[in-house]
């Protein structure tokens, strides 16, 4: 990697098929970018749906990235990772989902059409903060320390995974 350097901080989610090995997947595609690596990753979550309540539990994790990208550069490797997956799974096992969204981008902050950091949501969601909080307690975002923000919002029903922090690795 050369140029500008930026610490990153990426939400990953999802509920349908094997999200986990799906996240993994992602994660490694963006490790093997050559300009992204990944430098830590949270335990996997399982988190109750937030928003619409109808559907399954979620699989979540957090990960720090380093990377030389643009923010919007690395939104739309985001955004072809999870196409890339999607795509795959279409064709062989049906409909699964991950989502990729960037919550901290150095200390950047971003109104941007489509490109939104910090991440609007992050502060209200426990499935966000709490892999977040196992990785970057004193992360600050709107002044305040992820471990503070995760104390302010309802955690119940969030439980860590005894999966470690390697289990990205395939
Ligand atoms: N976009 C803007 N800013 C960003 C950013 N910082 N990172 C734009 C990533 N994307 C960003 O993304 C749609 C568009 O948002 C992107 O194309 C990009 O241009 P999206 O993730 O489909 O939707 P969203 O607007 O980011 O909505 P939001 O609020 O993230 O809702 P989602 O993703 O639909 O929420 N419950 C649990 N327990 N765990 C979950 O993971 N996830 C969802 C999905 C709902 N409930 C959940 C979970
Ligand atoms: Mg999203």
């Amino acid at each position: 990697m050369s140029g500008q350097n930026s610490v990153v901080y990426l939400s990953l989610g999802g509920n349908l098929g094997d999200p986990a090995k799906s996240m993994g997947a992602a994660l490694r595609m963006l490790d093997g970018d050559d300009a992204t690596r990944v430098s830590a990753v949270s335990s996997l979550y399982r988190t109750p749906p937030w928003g619409k309540l109808d559907q399954p539990d979620f699989l979540n994790a957090a990960a720090a990235i380093e990377t030389t990208l643009s923010p919007r550069a690395l939104l739309d490797l985001c955004l072809d990772v999870e196409r890339r997956l999607k795509r795959v799974r279409e064709e062989r096992w049906g409909p699964r989902l991950i989502d990729i969204d960037i919550l901290v981008f150095g200390d950047r902050v971003i109104h941007e059409t489509g490109l939104e950091v910090p991440h609007p949501r992050m502060l209200e969601r426990a499935f966000v903060l709490a892999p977040l909080a196992e990785i970057a307690p004193g992360l600050l975002v709107g002044g305040r320390s992820v471990s503070e923000r995760l104390g302010a919002v309802d955690a119940s029903g969030i439980e860590r995974l005894p999966s470690g922090r390697e289990w990205w690795l395939g």
